[in-house]
């Protein structure tokens, strides 16, 4: 949760065509750009360097960078999305990762399919959670490719019907996860401390411990204000447009 560096990239106005997995309404650019503002200010106000790559019209889902790498201290792994439609945002992304790390891995197995959004670095392991983007054969190949770095993967489950393992939990410091219920459940938090989200407000899960603060979804007064208590200062950063395209807070960035 400590970064110096951060990359994310402007929406496009194709925007409106993002995948989804109930269809509550078009996002409106205008105001998922005004948040973005927020966004990238709030990770440059706690001193990181933050690149902004220019809106890709091809790649309706664009935004959300941190499901096209995994960024590791030892180098950055390029992922292999699961969804069609976004498998060429990995390529996208290269050249932008290959000025800023010298040893660059892929993901490259046909079988092999696996998001940025279903995988959780934590300071001794890395959970990946499978899901209907992230198969078995993209985590093993993960798991090979991180292991000379004396990275250990573990696999999990991302919950039936929801997008990614991230959007139901978040890295709040070494020890401590903010997850829900229906994920912690599972057994995979044994070791850590677990902050509940509060019931109804599932959504607030996706936030991100970046430096000093914590980017929170905006509208979820009850768990925002349990995360205060426990002694984090929390920023809260609109998320209504990308939420209607399944997108939250750690979507937005790739942070290293
Ligand atoms: C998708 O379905 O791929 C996008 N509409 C949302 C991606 C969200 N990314 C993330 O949770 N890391």
């Amino acid at each position: 949760y400590s970064f110096t560096h951060a990359i994310a990239r402007r929406p496009a106005a194709s925007i409106i065509r993002g995948l989804r997995a109930v269809d509550t309404g078009a996002p409106d650019l205008a105001l998922m750009q005004a948040h973005h503002d927020s966004y990238v200010a709030a990770l440059r106000g706690t001193g990181a360097e933050v690149t902004v790559l220019d809106a890709l019209e091809a790649y309706p889902d664009s935004v959300f960078v941190e499901d096209t790498a995994l960024c590791l201290p030892e180098g950055a792994i390029l992922m292999r999305p699961g969804a069609p439609s976004r498998l060429g945002e990995a390529a996208e992304m290269e050249p932008h990762l290959a000025g800023l790390y010298s040893q660059m891995r892929r993901i490259s197995g046909e079988d092999s399919f696996i998001e940025g959004g279903d995988i959780l670095t934590t300071e001794t392991e890395i959970l990946v959670g499978r899901s209907a983007r992230t198969n078995v054969a993209g985590i093993a190949e993960l798991a090979r490719l991180v292991a000379d770095w004396d990275h250990v993967v573990r696999e999990v489950h991302t919950p039936p019907g929801v997008l990614h393992f991230k959007t139901d939990c978040s890295l709040m410091d070494a020890e401590t996860v903010l997850a829900t219920d229906r994920l912690a459940v599972s057994g995979c938090f044994d070791g850590y401390k677990v902050i509940p989200v509060a019931p109804g407000e599932e959504a607030a899960a996706n936030a991100i411990r970046f430096n000093g603060i914590v980017l929170f979804p905006a509208g979820f007064p009850r768990t925002r204000d349990q995360l205060a208590d426990a002694g984090y200062t929390v920023h809260e950063i609109g998320n209504s447009e990308c939420a209607k395209i399944d997108g939250g807070m750690s979507c937005l960035s790739l942070r290293f």
